[in-house]
């Protein structure tokens, strides 16, 4: 088959705009928990957040509203947690995962401020401009281990999935956002950062979000965001 008939043929089995996945659940070790028991519901259905300057980027748009009645889930430094989707990634992109401390209890912490650090990213892997894979495609969740000097307290968990396909104009980088909350036992004394603040963390311009992702294939890709703190 023509690569031109493949591309025609998986676009008609992929849904356009009907059904977006969302990252609903929290994932503690190996069990997927109730959808939207420990992730703040949003109001905005199957859409992504594309102003990177919007409050909507931090945790999605109307999920503020749903945080008192989120629950926030017990787990402990060096555990597995992540976030589970209610239906495979089909978009190419990149995942990244931050968490913020709050102040007092996760239910009534906005995520305002420069409290946000990277602990978990899936990046893009790239073959000098032969290929470039994205290992996120396809996945239903992403997790990681908690780093042990991750100090002890309330944070909101935050999975961002940055699809990529029309990202060749500015504003064209779609983000699939859910925040968590998760209370961390027995921490350590570890400093995450570096620290950004939600939005304010991207301006739309990195070299891994106004990308043209298919002609030139890219040779390099840069995963935005700051470095991952890994305890
Ligand atoms: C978390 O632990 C606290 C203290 O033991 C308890 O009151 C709370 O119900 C627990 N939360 C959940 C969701 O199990
Ligand atoms: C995801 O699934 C598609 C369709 O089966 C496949 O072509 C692609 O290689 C998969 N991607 C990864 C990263 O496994
Ligand atoms: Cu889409």
């Amino acid at each position: 088959m023509k690569l031109s008939t493949i591309l025609y043929l998986s676009a008609l089995l992929i849904p356009a705009v009907s059904a977006h996945y969302r990252w609903t659940s929290l994932v503690e070790g190996s069990t997927v928990t109730t959808a939207y028991e420990f992730v703040r519901q949003n109001t905005n259905y199957n859409s992504p957040v594309t102003d990177v300057t919007s409050d909507d980027l931090r945790c999605n748009t109307g999920s503020w509203a749903s945080a008192a009645t989120t629950q926030t889930a017990n787990v402990t430094a060096g555990s597995v947690v992540g976030l589970a989707l209610d239906q495979a990634i089909y978009h190419q992109g990149v995942v990244n995962i931050y968490m913020a401390k709050a102040p007092g209890s996760a239910s009534e912490f906005d995520g305002s401020g420069d409290v946000w650090f990277k602990v978990h990213e899936i990046s893009a892997i790239t073959d000098g401009g032969q290929s470039i894979t994205w290992p996120d495609d396809n996945l239903t969740q992403v997790t990681f281990t908690l780093p042990s000097s991750l100090p002890s307290g309330q944070y909101l968990l935050r999975a961002e999935q940055i699809a990529l396909h029309v990202a060749q104009s500015f504003g064209g980088a779609q983000f699939y956002i859910s925040c968590a909350q998760i209370n961390v036992a027995n921490g350590g004394n570890g400093t995450p950062g570096p620290l950004v603040s939600i939005p304010g963390v991207y301006t739309g311009n990195e070299p891994g979000i106004l990308i043209n992702i298919y002609d030139p294939i890219p040779a390099t890709y840069t995963q935005p965001g700051p470095a991952v703190w890994s305890g």
